[in-house]
Formats: C-alpha cells, sequence, structure tokens
C-alpha cells in the first residue's frame, strides 16, 4: 500500500454524539464525531444497518483500527449510533486490525464477517466469523478460530491478501463469500456459517485491489470491488463486473466511481433500501480537532446507485451533497 496523507476540508461538528444518540445527516460524510470507514449496509426489516471500521490512527500512522461500529436508519437521514458491536480483542485468536467487514442474516440469526490479523500460529491476516441473535449485537466470535487463514491460499504473494470478506446467500439458499487482496477468491459457506464448503476458486477481475461486494439485482450478479490500475492511477477507484450466475463468468465493466477525495482507499457497500439503491464509500474528507483525514482517518459517504436498462450501473458522482438532493434520472 501508498501512504498518502492529505489535509482534509470537512470540519467536525461542534458535539460529540454518544452511542445511542441520534444523528441528522447533511450530507457526505455521513458522520462527523468518528472516523469511519469500510462501510457495509444490511436491510433487516424498515431498517438499514450500517456496520463500519473505526479509524484511530494518530499522526502519520497507517492504520488502527480496533473496533467495528454500527449505525442504523429507518429513512437514511437520520442516524442511530449504536456504539461498537464488537472488538478485534473478542477474536482472542487474532492480534488486531478491525479491518473490513459484512453482516448478513441466515434463519433469523446474523453472522458478522471480518478481516483482522491472525495471531503467529497463522501468520497474516485471515477472516473470522461472529455471531448475534440480533443486528446490533451483541456478537460473539462463532468459531473460535479463523474460516479463512492465509495458508487456506497459498498463491498469494502477500500476508494482507485475506481481507475484505463478503458475503451473500443466492436464490437456492446457498451462502457464498468472496474475498481477497490483488487475488479476489470465493467459496461456499456450510449452512452452519463457519465452514468453508468445497473448494476455494479464484475469480480476480481486471485491476482487482480489494473490497470486493456481491449483490444481484434481477437476473444478474454483480462484484463490485476497489480497483487500482497502478499504470496510471494513485488512489483506488471502484470497478465492476457482471455475471448470470455466482459461478460467472463474470464480464468486466469498468470503473463505476473515481477516487475517494483525498483517500488512497476506497470500498463499496450497496443496498437496496425503501425503493432506492444506495453505495457507500468513503474518503478523507473528514477533520475532527487538529486530526486532518488521512489514510487512517477517513469518513464513509453515501451516493444513489442506478441502473441502466441493460443493467449496467450509471458512473457515480461522488459529491458533498450525496443523497441529500434528488438522484440525476
Ligand atoms: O480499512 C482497512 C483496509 O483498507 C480495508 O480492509 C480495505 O478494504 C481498505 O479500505
Amino acid at each position: 500500500m501508498v501512504l498518502f496523507c492529505m489535509a482534509a476540508v470537512a470540519i467536525a461538528a461542534p458535539t460529540l454524539p454518544v452511542a445511542g444518540s441520534s444523528i441528522t445527516s447533511k450530507g457526505n460524510p455521513l458522520f462527523h464525531d468518528k472516523f469511519t470507514a469500510d462501510p457495509a449496509p444490511l436491510v433487516v426489516g424498515d431498517r438499514l444497518y450500517l456496520y463500519v471500521g473505526h479509524d484511530e490512527a494518530q499522526r502519520d500512522e497507517m492504520f488502527n483500527m480496533r473496533e467495528w461500529l454500527l449505525y442504523s436508519t429507518a429513512d437514511i437521514k437520520t442516524w442511530t449510533d449504536h456504539g461498537a458491536i464488537m472488538k478485534v480483542s473478542d477474536f482472542k485468536w487474532a492480534k488486531g486490525d478491525a479491518w473490513a467487514s459484512q453482516a448478513i442474516e441466515k434463519d433469523g440469526r446474523f453472522w458478522f464477517f471480518a478481516a483482522v490479523e491472525h495471531d503467529a500460529t497463522h501468520p497474516g491476516k485471515a477472516i473470522a466469523v461472529a455471531v448475534s441473535d440480533k443486528p446490533t449485537g451483541p456478537f460473539v466470535d462463532a468459531k473460535g478460530s479463523a474460516l479463512i487463514t492465509n495458508e487456506m491460499t497459498p498463491k498469494g504473494t502477500h500476508s494482507w491478501e485475506d481481507i475484505d470478506p463478503t458475503v451473500f446467500t443466492d436464490d437456492d439458499g446457498t451462502t457464498w463469500i468472496a474475498w481477497g487482496n490483488r487475488q479476489c477468491y470465493i467459496a461456499r459457506l456450510k449452512p452452519n456459517m463457519i465452514e468453508i464448503d468445497g473448494p476455494i476458486t479464484e475469480i480476480t477481475p481486471p485491476h482487482f485491489e480489494e473490497g470486493p461486494w456481491l449483490h444481484k439485482r434481477g437476473a444478474l450478479y454483480y462484484l463490485t470491488y476497489a480497483s487500482l490500475d497502478r499504470s496510471t492511477h494513485r488512489d483506488e477507484k471502484v470497478s465492476y463486473s457482471t455475471a448470470p450466475s455466482i459461478q460467472g463468468p463474470w464480464t468486466y465493466w469498468g470503473e463505476l466511481t473515481g477516487s475517494g477525495k483525498y483517500s488512497f482507499t476506497i470500498h463499496p457497500g450497496i443496498a437496496r433500501f425503501k425503493g432506492n439503491w444506495y453505495l457507500f464509500l468513503h474518503n478523507a474528507t473528514l477533520a475532527i480537532g487538529d486530526q486532518n483525514g488521512s489514510i487512517g482517518r477517513r469518513a464513509v459517504t453515501v451516493e444513489y446507485l442506478q441502473y441502466n436498462a441493460d443493467g449496467t450501473l450509471k458512473p457515480v458522482e461522488q459529491s458533498d451533497a450525496g443523497i441529500t438532493v434528488p438522484p440525476q434520472r
């Protein structure tokens, strides 16, 4: 990864909300009291839950992420701050790095998948799985060990290859998990949600960097991800591919967004909620006190996601107004 630390433009709100309090969003970034990253939306009934990583990097630190936070909304304007729903220390076998996550509902329970740094018994990044009876937690380690370790993907060239899980349940009830950095992998999950079922297959799309997100609309499957064309770009953008089946073949459609302002990373999370589709991202425009945005001090944003008649996605412009203004048709 490349280190970029840039000046930030957004100024922190004067009052700091506490867990349980209500936040009325006035545009992007969504939240001003904490640095947030790697947004992962989940719709349950009439609420949208947004799981994020908590960026706590100090000065020139690259990342300092120890816990995952949760926000929820019924109208995508007013958000409830639920505070931390899990700490990386809750996974006893992990030694740090509460990186990107995603939660899904299956059979009435909520399964939370997240990237962490494994201890010395399986060096490198790993994927953890936790479970709760409610989307708001408390979540507990569901397996007592990693679901995916670095040794399980031997083709990879670096220790942080096994990050950024995305989970998706197909119409036949099978849940799939995709993940990766530089290489993108996919595998079936067993119905118990804590074991891989069958082979791990590589599906790396063009310019794949990290942050895959699986979703389906109509008959089409989408693999949206943080992309980096190292020959021309300094910062990640979002690109996507589509397929007629979760098992491919995948067709690459190119870039969906530009880079997140001042941010090397960008991390897509997609959800349909009350008739609209949303693309959650992050940038590094937020400043809190004397802490400017940086690679490890990011802020979550949201934009409308719109489809063309053939199922391809309309390019998304990132803006300060975000979804406070109606989408352009
Ligand atoms: O937030 C830590 C890492 O940075 C995530 O796992 C990646 O997707 C990137 O956003």
